[in-house]
């Protein structure tokens, strides 16, 4: 079996060695500081996948003196210049001096290659030659990344001086790398280490298999909510219909912390796939992470479909129109009955609309309002649900992509909470064929809501793996083109 290569990265205090650690091997466990830690020891971090190794990532202490160090080789040290490295190795052990030196050097010494890390946000200046000279003295093959921290700009500087020491440079940023930027760093390490150029080639497809099956994967957790939640009913227990009334806020409520929570199990399992779970800290795992909540009025102002969209959606798949307006709760957000059943016509399908989040159903309605599984008989017990807004799937879509978006493509190095961008409307920008299919299906799922087939479901995971896919930041496609309908888009 051929040994996974081994990288050290290496370079000063504080320049985002530890971040291009934790970005390279999907790792937040990675220990970064902001302030110059004091850390004298190397941590390895294996990269595997299905439980091989494929490479591994070696997180240095940084440069101390490095400009005694390269003295000491030149002038104290005899013989070829790894030999002398290593007689430097050797020479100290059990002494403080040159801790920091011979603890990165060590591993390099040992047959890693070389990754030097500088800050581009901060000038090159001639002191870091030393570090450079010692690391080319080693006789490892070795590439420099630029990484800039904060808002100085001295790439071209440090490029130029890296060029002429490095076999290759490249500006990486910790931060912002996502996949396809990690995959050309490995590509690169290939042709300046033709040894390793095996090993890397079967780590390259390992990691593109393992983002296909994440893919895969998150497509599946993201119908499985859509599912769940298109079909959630909860039950209630035998009240009268003035009981039911007196309740109703606490009853919405329950209902719509089920759906949160389900929303938030979603989030927290495609978090998972991609390492990212221990990157929020205890206690803060409860938070959304993106800002607004499922049931805020910003959110549905700002996802899903416009309302014209909306009534397109469903008279074209013939889905919430069609009489059934029995339990008509007026656009609410829970209960039984149609938000915009067939008599509402447009301009009522519009006004009912608007009233997306929030249950606003005239009391005397109220024989709709949990439907109850014996039509609101008294004795018998009341079914909340499912969601009746015919808009409420494509909101949940909207956010599961978002979400899937940003986790899918967020370096590990990152410390902070990653954010909506509410401006994106992703169902409102897809084809309308797309769209009614998939309010065809929201719709099937509602109605089948207590036995929903198992074609049904597959169906939908066609398509919402076919936006996954295009979504992947590293991925394989585009999202279909915008949407070219002609039907109102507000
Ligand atoms: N904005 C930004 N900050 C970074 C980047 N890389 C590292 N940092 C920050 O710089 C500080 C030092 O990073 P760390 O990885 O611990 O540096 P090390 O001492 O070289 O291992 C931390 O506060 C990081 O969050 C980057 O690419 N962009
Ligand atoms: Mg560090």
């Amino acid at each position: 079996m051929v040994e996974p290569p081994r990288f050290a990265v290496v370079g000063r205090v504080n320049k985002g060695k530890s971040s291009i650690v934790a970005t390279l091997a999907e790792d937040p466990s990675v220990a970064i500081h902001a302030r110059p830690g004091t850390t004298r020891i190397c941590t390895r971090f294996p990269v595997e996948v299905d439980g091989e190794v494929l490479f591994e990532l070696v997180d240095t202490p940084g440069f101390e003196e490095a400009d005694r160090a390269l003295d000491w080789l030149e002038n104290e040290a005899g013989g070829e210049r790894p030999a002398r490295v290593r007689a430097l190795l050797r020479h100290f052990v059990g002494t403080d001096d040159f801790i920091e030196e011979r603890t990165l050097l060590a591993p390099i010494m040992d047959g890693a290659a070389i990754l030097y890390v500088v800050d581009g946000a901060h000038p090159f200046r001639s002191n870091h030659k030393a570090e450079m000279e010692i690391l080319r003295w080693t006789g490892r093959p070795g590439m420099a990344l630029v990484n800039r921290i904060g808002p100085g700009d001295h790439t071209a500087a440090w490029l130029d001086a890296l060029r002429s020491r490095f076999d290759v440079v490249r500006v990486f940023d910790a931060h912002t790398a996502d996949f396809t930027d990690r995959i050309e760093l490995l590509q690169s390490f290939r042709t300046i280490d033709p040894a390793a150029a095996p090993a890397i080639d079967r780590a390259l497809d390992a990691m593109h298999g393992e983002r296909r099956r994440r893919r895969a994967e998150a497509s599946l957790i993201v119908t499985d909510l859509l599912v769940d939640a298109l079909t959630l009913t909860l039950t209630e227990a035998a009240l009268d219909a003035e009981a039911i009334e007196q309740r109703r806020a606490a009853l919405e409520e329950r209902f719509h912390d089920a759906l949160r929570t389900r929303e938030q199990d979603a989030r927290r399992r495609v978090e998972r796939l991609y390492n990212h779970v221990v990157a929020w800290a205890e206690g803060e795992l409860d938070r959304p992470v993106l800002d607004a909540d499922l049931f805020a009025e910003r959110t549905w102002d700002s996802l899903g479909l416009s309302d014209g969209q909306v009534i397109a959606v469903t008279t074209g798949a013939g889905a919430v129109t069609g009489g059934a307006i029995d339990a008509a709760v007026g656009g609410a957000s829970f209960l039984a009955g149609t938000a915009i059943g067939a008599a509402v016509g447009l301009i009522g399908g519009l006004t009912r609309l608007g009233r997306r989040y929030a249950t606003a159903g005239p009391t005397e309605k109220l024989g709709a309002l949990g439907r109850a599984v014996g039509v609101g008989d008294t004795g018998k017990p009341w079914r909340i649900g499912p969601h009746q807004n015919p808009n409420f799937g494509f909101v949940l879509l909207d956010r599961a992509l978002l979400h899937y978006r940003s986790v899918a493509g967020r370096a590990h190095a990152r410390q902070d909470h990653p954010t909506l961008d509410a401006a994106d409307r992703i169902s409102a920008g897809l084809p309308a064929e797309l769209r009614r299919a998939l309010g065809g299906l929201f719709e099937r799922l509602r109605r089948e809501h207590a036995d929903v087939d198992r074609e049904t479901r597959q169906r939908l995971n066609t398509r919402i793996s076919g936006l996954i896919d295009a979504l992947d930041p590293a991925g394989p496609g585009e999202l279909p083109g915008a949407a070219s309908d002609g039907e109102p888009g507000v």
